[in-house]
């Protein structure tokens, strides 16, 4: 009798300690307002230097529901993400000063260094200031590839947000385009026209926002015929700027900045090295 109560107080005693160690390892989730998702945006905005970015949040419910199965998010449904786009002012507020800071280390790859430099300070003050765990796996990258597709989409992401209209190829009916060609789809943002990039997205694992309410991206381009113009631009001429001011824009990328995006490999590189040897000495 006496080894039967000993077993049982020794597996309710292991019972316990499993579920500290699981608890410890998987917190609960905590449920936020939207109000709360408001200051812990502005919290990472803060880091960024002034108007270089944009932030817009969603749930990955909202992106798992449109996107095929392989792009889906393996996370819970109700769990928010945060979609980071960077705006034009951003090439010389934030851009050229990081190029100053960190000189020759920065030129190769040097667009993917500028991203995840500062959505790692966007994860160090997060989870200061929030005491979130922000695992790296959880900061998905419009450059990053899993399993050979991209890690996230980030044009679709960006609509459900309702930070930028993604216009595609379905939105154009009829369709006027050849049936065996590829036509891409592209965002367009309310202000910035084609003048963005949608960089990077944040999942807040640990976070449910039951409140949080969805938001129709601004639909800037309404007609048959400028959706066809715009889509038309981007497949076939993409080098030329014009798909990017389909509308009216608020502001341009800098003749520098567009030369910076159109140049690929060592060619980029040696613009990189000349821009920091033309901006920099002038910075410190
Ligand atoms: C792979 C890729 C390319 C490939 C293929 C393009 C493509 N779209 O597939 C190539 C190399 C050709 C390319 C080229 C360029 N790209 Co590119 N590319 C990407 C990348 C990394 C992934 C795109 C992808 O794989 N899509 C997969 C397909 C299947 O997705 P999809 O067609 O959108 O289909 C999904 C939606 O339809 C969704 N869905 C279904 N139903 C519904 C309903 C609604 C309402 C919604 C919203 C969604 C939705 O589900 C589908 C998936 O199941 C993205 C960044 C990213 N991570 O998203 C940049 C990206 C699309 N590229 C971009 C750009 C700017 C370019 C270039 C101009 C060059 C450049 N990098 O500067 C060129 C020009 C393109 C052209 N005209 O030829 C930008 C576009 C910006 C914008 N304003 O939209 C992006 C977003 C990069 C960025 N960081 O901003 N690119």
């Amino acid at each position: 009798m006496h080894y039967i109560v000993m077993a049982r107080l020794t597996f309710a005693l292991y019972c316990l300690v499993l579920a500290a160690i699981s608890s410890a390892s998987h917190p609960p989730r905590k449920t936020l307002t939207p109000s709360d998702v408001d200051h812990i945006m502005q919290d990472a905005m803060s880091v960024f230097p002034n108007n270089s970015f944009e932030v817009h949040p969603f749930k990955v419910d909202w992106y798992n529901k449109l996107v095929a199965p392989k792009y889906k998010l393996h996370y819970e449904n109700d769990a928010v993400g945060l979609i980071f786009f960077s705006i034009p002012y951003v090439f010389n507020n934030s851009i050229i000063p990081f190029f100053c800071k960190f000189m020759d280390i920065i030129v190769v790859d040097s667009y993917k260094k500028f991203i995840k430099y500062y959505m790692k300070k966007v994860q160090y003050q997060l989870e200061h200031d929030y005491h979130m765990k922000i695992p790296d796996e959880d900061i998905l990258y419009s450059f990053e590839m899993i399993a050979k597709h991209a890690a996230v989409l980030v044009q679709t992401a960006g609509h459900v947000a309702g930070g930028a209209y993604y216009y595609q190829r379905k939105d154009v009916v009829p369709d006027p385009w050849p049936k065996n060609e590829t036509i891409y789809g592209v965002s367009i943002h309310p202000l910035y026209g084609g003048y963005f990039s949608l960089d990077a997205v944040i999942i807040l694992r640990d976070f449910q926002v039951p409140k949080l309410e969805p938001k129709n991206p601004p639909d800037v381009v309404k007609t048959w015929m400028e959706r066809k113009k715009l889509l038309t631009m981007f497949n076939k001429d993409w080098k030329d700027a014009k798909w990017r001011e389909i509308i009216h824009v608020k502001r341009k990328y800098t003749h520098e900045y567009m030369k910076y995006i159109l140049l690929y490999g060592k060619d980029r590189e040696m613009y990189v090295k000349s821009l920091i040897h033309e901006h920099c000495k002038r910075l410190s």
